[in-house]
């Protein structure tokens, strides 16, 4: 055992000494959360307005998650799916029925729900719609980001994701995000399997696309034998103000794919929801994951989705980004250097225009040290996704602290 981490530079330094830097954080060194709320090693408290990517909107260790969690831990954790176990039916009727689909495969991190849906499309594609053998496609958008597998950044086009490490997945077609008329031509080539898309793209910079777009994504592939594929590992579970971001539309993919927040932020849990028509074509044998459907992420996914419709966060969330947006827009009137804010719900962003040598991420370093913590995305966009547990009360105090920050900067 080495000696207990008594301040952050400790931890950085043995960060640095041992571990790949396959991330840049901030120098903040978090050891506890609760709620809205999380703490560094030196007991300073901390706003989270990036609620580890959108995975703990029910708040930082949720009571009632954590109970279902402490509650099977030491009970039964994992079985593999080679037996069956006594959670994971109960699981999966409660899933299926609170999204309306006929089935679900569990799964663990948001990208293995990707591959899930990618390869659920494909099978489909070869023994329902008739593609020829190994010539399926699937239409992604520019901008997507659903993982960092290599099926993942095959459908990248950011250069960060893609460079070096090539080659990639064939059988990928990238369109423009938010264009009808691109899909209607992409469509028509009958190997065209499904199109795969995140209802509001979050790395991208939560990118909404124009009203009506998901009505029409929906027309031109039920139309054209086209799988819908909805990547809501960070839009879903309450995060833009409905269930899914898909409601704002009243829209239904054919294939649903949750992450993140499906399990409050506790462990890695991840699910995609379709019919009975693409989920029966997979036989025994053709998919799986050692973790997939365990007992104890079952229990946790299921008191994590309990927790947002008891507690009407996604409502919440509807009402909270209406006062945040509202306030952010006060800001664009206030500093040229706000372009804009955008966003549903709370996952919104504001756009930075640089000023002097600040970028966006000198603003969120000026934010940390007044005790908010939020992520760039890219140079000049700053993402703010609180946990959805977040008062009035306290989205004001937050605005006045990013009100602070950029004026103390100027
Ligand atoms: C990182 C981004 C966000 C996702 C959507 C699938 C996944 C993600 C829409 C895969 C994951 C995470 C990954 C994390 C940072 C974060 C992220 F900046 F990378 F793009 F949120 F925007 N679909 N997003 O957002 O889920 O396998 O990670 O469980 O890789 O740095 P995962």
């Amino acid at each position: 055992m080495i000696d207990p981490i008594t301040n952050s530079e400790q931890a950085i330094a043995l960060e640095n000494e041992f571990g790949a830097f396959n991330y840049k954080p901030l120098s903040v060194v978090l050891e506890k959360g609760e709620g809205v709320f999380v703490w560094d090693v030196e007991g300073n408290r901390y706003y989270d307005f990036l609620s580890a990517y959108s995975a703990v909107n029910q708040g930082h260790c949720h009571p009632k998650i954590i109970k279902a969690l402490n509650d099977q831990a030491s009970i039964l954790t994992l079985t593999s799916r080679a037996f069956h176990n006594n959670v994971l039916g109960e699981y999966e009727k409660y899933i299926c029925e609170y999204f309306g689909y006929d089935r679900v495969l569990p799964m663990n991190s948001g990208v293995e729900g990707g591959e899930t849906a990618v390869k659920l499309a494909r099978h489909w594609g070869y023994e329902v719609k008739g593609i020829p053998a190994n010539q399926a496609k699937i239409i992604f958008v520019e901008g997507n980001f659903w993982g960092r597998t290599l099926a993942a950044i095959s459908s990248s086009t950011d250069p960060d994701c893609t460079i070096d490490f090539g080659p990639f997945m064939p059988g990928y077609e990238i369109i423009r995000y938010n264009d009808l008329e691109a899909l209607e031509k992409a469509v028509k080539d009958p190997n065209v399997a499904a199109f795969m898309f995140e209802p509001i793209q979050g790395e991208a910079g939560v990118v909404v696309p124009d009203e009506g777009y998901l009505k029409g994504v929906r027309r031109i592939c039920s139309e054209n034998n086209v799988l819908m594929i909805a990547d809501e590992v960070q839009t879903g579970i309450g995060r833009t103000g409905k269930i899914l971001a898909c409601d704002y539309e009243d829209v239904k993919p054919d294939l649903l794919i949750l992450g993140k927040a499906l399990s409050g932020g506790v462990l890695p849990v991840s699910a995609v929801l379709s019919s009975d028509e693409v989920m029966l074509t997979l036989k025994p044998g053709q998919h799986g994951s050692t973790f997939g459907g365990n007992p104890l992420a079952c229990r946790v996914a299921m008191a994590a989705l309990e927790v947002i419709k008891e507690e009407e966060l996604a409502e919440k969330a509807y009402h909270l980004g209406e006062v945040f947006r509202g306030r952010m827009q006060e800001l664009v009137h206030k500093y040229e250097v706000v372009e804009l804010v955008r966003g549903k719900g709370l996952l919104n962003a504001i756009v930075i225009q640089p000023f002097g040598d600040n970028t966006a991420k000198d603003v969120c370093v000026r934010l940390m040290e007044m005790g908010l913590l939020a992520k760039q995305t890219h140079d000049h966009i700053i993402r703010f996704a609180p946990p959805l547990v977040i008062t009035e009360a306290q989205i004001h105090a937050c605005a006045d602290i990013i009100d602070q920050a950029i004026g103390s900067m100027l």
